[in-house]
């Protein structure tokens, strides 16, 4: 029974540095720097050359420059990032059938299979490396671990171009060092608390009473006291298992206010798009939850000529719902919801990118610019200047 799980993590190195890179040869080896696209005037990223001038990703445009005058600077290639993204993810399927994409330039691949055709964890990674060489050109660093968020925690660890593999009889040496700041989805805020009680690693979490984690905590301190002792929930979950994505809250008080619901509606339309983007997923179906201050509920939905990611197409049909649904009640809860989901760059999508109009591929791209970003900082980064909420939802 119960062969052992093994779960990798692989990540692009640099990536959109690299594909630049990888196009223009002339760039290789020098210090390249993507990014300015719109206003923001941000770094997405930087090439490893320029790194070593202390530029990286978010980093202000005008603060790169001062860091590194001598540096190339270059507007990102959505589409073609995109594209290749594409290829690797679609290659990784060929090692097996749960491939879980997270982002443009990483995925998790289950190889807890894997092991007749391919070898070892270390054959394997060599093998999944080599492929991605092949067919684009780039490099990657890859993670193996029999828990999910460690595979994460060591394909970082050797970049770039690297391989770290924990094989389960370290997994407790490796979590005890382990800083908490390392655990994703760990905040700035919650960290400081943490830090408070001298807690510095995942070992000093282990040692500390449970119960006064989680009373101080709660479902955080639970977590963290589960991924100290080497127990996470987490497994690769493969596109097709999605059947919906959706998103609502109960307001901090109920209202009529239409800015507010409105605005409401608008976060969590970009929520599930960006959601969507992450699991290269789009939908046909869009739909909206309201839940009344009598706690009575309605949905409404309807279904698109062609499927959908963007975050402004799904914001529009929410807002046209909650307009046809003619309320004038104060409002408890609301959310955006998307289903009927099938994998991105299927044919019937061509339709929707095809025309070149505005609502097609600038919003792709801008969404997934932003969807870059908000992956690694958060979702309070980065909001499009003309759909920032008026007000403050709670
Ligand atoms: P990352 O994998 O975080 O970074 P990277 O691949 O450039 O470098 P590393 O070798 O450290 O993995 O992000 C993948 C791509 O996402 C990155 O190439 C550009 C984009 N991105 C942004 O646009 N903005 C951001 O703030 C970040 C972090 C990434
Ligand atoms: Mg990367």
């Amino acid at each position: 029974m119960g062969r052992q799980a093994m779960i990798l993590h692989m990540d692009m190195d640099a990536f959109f540095a690299s594909v630049e890179q990888l196009d223009n040869p002339e760039l290789r080896g020098k210090p390249v720097i993507i990014g300015g696209h719109s206003s923001r005037g941000v770094v997405s990223t930087a090439s490893y050359e320029a790194r070593t001038f202390g530029v990286h990703s978010a980093m202000p445009i005008f603060q790169a420059k001062k860091n590194c005058p001598h540096g190339l600077y270059i507007r990102p290639r959505m589409w073609r990032y995109s594209e290749l993204s594409r290829r690797i993810m679609g290659m990784l399927k060929g090692f097996s059938p749960l491939v879980e994409p997270v982002s443009i330039d990483e995925a998790y691949v289950d190889i807890s299979g894997c092991g007749r055709l391919y070898g070892s964890p270390l054959e394997i990674a060599r093998a999944i490396k080599a492929r991605i060489r092949e067919e684009t050109g780039l490099t990657a660093s890859v993670g193996i671990a029999p828990i999910k968020f460690l595979s994460k925690i060591a394909s970082d660890y050797r970049k770039p171009d690297g391989i770290t593999i924990i094989p389960p009889e370290r997994v407790m040496e490796f979590i005890d060092q382990l800083p908490v700041e390392k655990v994703p989805g760990v905040g700035k805020s919650a960290m400081g608390a943490v830090r408070m009680l001298h807690i510095r690693t995942l070992g000093d979490v282990r040692r500390y009473p449970e119960a006064e984690l989680l009373k101080r905590f709660g479902k955080f301190g639970r977590r963290l006291h589960e991924l100290s002792r080497g127990i996470d929930g987490g497994r690769v979950v493969t596109e097709s298992e999605v059947k919906s994505i959706s998103g609502e809250e109960t307001l901090s008080h109920d209202t009529d206010d239409r800015d507010l619901l409105r605005a409401c509606l608008l976060k969590h339309s970009e929520d599930v798009g960006r959601e969507l983007r992450k699991k290269g997923m789009s939908a046909k179906t869009i739909g909206i939850k309201v839940k009344f201050s009598d706690f009575k509920q309605i949905t409404r939905s309807r279904t698109l000529k062609a499927p959908t990611h963007s975050s402004e197409r799904i914001y529009r049909e929410a807002a046209r719902l909650f307009e046809e649904a003619g309320i004038n009640r104060k409002i408890r809860l609301l959310g955006v919801r998307a289903a009927s989901l099938v994998p991105e760059g299927k044919p019937a999508q061509m339709s929707l990118f095809g025309g070149g109009k505005r609502g097609g591929e600038n919003w792709d791209s801008v969404d997934k610019a932003m969807d870059s970003i908000k992956g690694k900082f958060g979702k309070g980064a980065v909001t499009k200047a003309t759909l920032t909420p008026k007000k403050p939802l709670s």
